[in-house]
């Protein structure tokens, strides 16, 4: 697999040089400045890609391309905004860039609770805790019939935090699912925004009436829709699975397992129509048997995430050291599948100096590095046991 690191652009304090001493040999990007709906110019996708071949770099992939929400519910200027999306794909496939990730998560991309979890040898990782999303979920959000999504026993916990949560705790909390892990993803809260859980509310009053099939409908139909411009410049569209991949906020959720991703890939049965292989965020489905999965769909996967979660028990959960042996699996079946895919170490943990620097939750420097040395470790030595055979 070719190894790829996610940058962040220009103004990320993670540089290009640094990442060519470490062994990174392809950037993923996007261009984080443009918002969504609006046109990736040529221009825009040249300076990038001429940026990244300076430093001795190539830019691999795109991740993501945002999908408008519009384009998700279906609204009125949908086809609008596809055709937005179609030139943007042009562009990017004139300069070059073939491999675009995207996902069609409604309203909120990936989702944790605490992006500052405290581990026993003093490093920090991210963790979904049940109990708290319901509380934000019902007493926060207090979105209309929330309780009926959780057990009495969750309920019972969201009564005794609620007895408990300091102002700051709940600020945290909204900062933490809705503000900090969406903004720098070209997600639909920034920081700047003054009212996040107002616009959070407003945005899910938009997916009312729109259950998994006509998500799924709107999928195809988006997918249809560009199709020939991916065929024309060879463009790889990988959809990212839900990030947890299980049904939130009473929101339609359709790329969970394996019967998904199978949906997807035959409801539009064409090369381009790919999947992003991201065994973290699959791995968070207890139904999942990822490198099952893995077996099943590495030759439609033009882009692989690695990473792991664990599984703490009451629905909760946190990412696990990649040092795994389901990884190994994972990386077993593309080494040999589909061997030339980048891949890109996925949330390492805050260590050594990486809490002073500002980066973006799940996206540290040292943990990152040490990722990717350990994922490089594991191929290397999978590569050897595939060369003897
Ligand atoms: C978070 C990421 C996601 C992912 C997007 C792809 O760390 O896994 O934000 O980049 O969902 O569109």
């Amino acid at each position: 697999m070719l190894k790829t690191w996610r940058w962040f652009g220009k103004r990320d304090n993670i540089t290009l040089p640094m990442l060519k001493q470490i062994g990174v040999e392809g950037i993923v990007t996007a261009l984080h400045d443009i918002p969504n709906g609006q046109v990736w110019p040529y221009e825009a996708v040249k300076d990038m890609c001429d940026y990244i071949q300076g430093a001795g770099l190539v830019w691999s992939v795109v991740e993501s391309l945002p999908v408008s929400e519009s384009i998700k519910y279906g609204g009125p200027d949908r086809d609008q905004l596809i055709e937005t999306y179609i030139e943007s794909l042009a562009n990017l496939g004139k300069a070059g860039v073939k491999t675009v990730c995207y996902n069609f998560m409604p309203v909120i991309d990936w989702i944790r609770t605490d992006l500052n979890h405290l581990m026993p040898d003093g490093t920090y990782t991210l963790y979904f805790d049940r109990a708290r999303f319901a509380y934000f979920d019902c007493c926060i959000l207090k979105r209309e019939g929330a309780e009926k999504d959780y057990t009495a026993e969750e309920m019972e916990k969201v009564r005794e935090l609620d007895k408990t949560m300091t102002d700051a705790e709940k600020e945290e909390l909204i900062e933490n699912i809705i503000v900090k892990t969406q903004g720098f993803v070209n997600g639909n809260i920034t920081e700047e925004d003054k009212h996040p859980v107002k616009l959070f509310k407003a945005l899910l009053d938009q997916y009312k009436g729109i259950d998994k099939y006509k998500l799924r409908e709107n999928m195809a139909y988006f997918l249809q829709a560009i199709m020939p411009v991916c065929e024309q410049y060879g463009i790889r569209m990988c959809v990212h699975p839900d990030d947890p991949p299980f049904a939130v906020l009473g929101l339609p959720r359709i790329v969970t397992n394996a019967e998904d991703i199978e949906w997807i890939l035959h409801a539009v049965d064409n090369p381009c129509n790919g999947l992003t292989f991201c065994a973290g965020s699959l791995s968070a489905g207890v139904q999942n048997d990822v490198p099952a999965m893995a077996r099943m769909f590495a030759k439609r996967s033009p882009f692989v995430h690695l990473r792991y979660t664990t599984q703490t028990g009451n629905g909760n959960f946190m990412e696990s050291s990649h040092l795994n042996s389901k990884l190994i699996e994972v990386i077993r079946v593309f080494e040999s599948e589909n061997p030339t895919v980048p891949m890109r170490p996925d949330h390492g943990r805050l260590m050594l100096d990486d809490g002073d620097k500002g980066y973006n939750p799940g996206y540290s420097f040292h943990g990152r590095m040490m990722a990717l040395a350990e994922l490089s470790g594991m191929m290397a030595v999978i590569d050897n046991e595939l060369n003897q055979k």
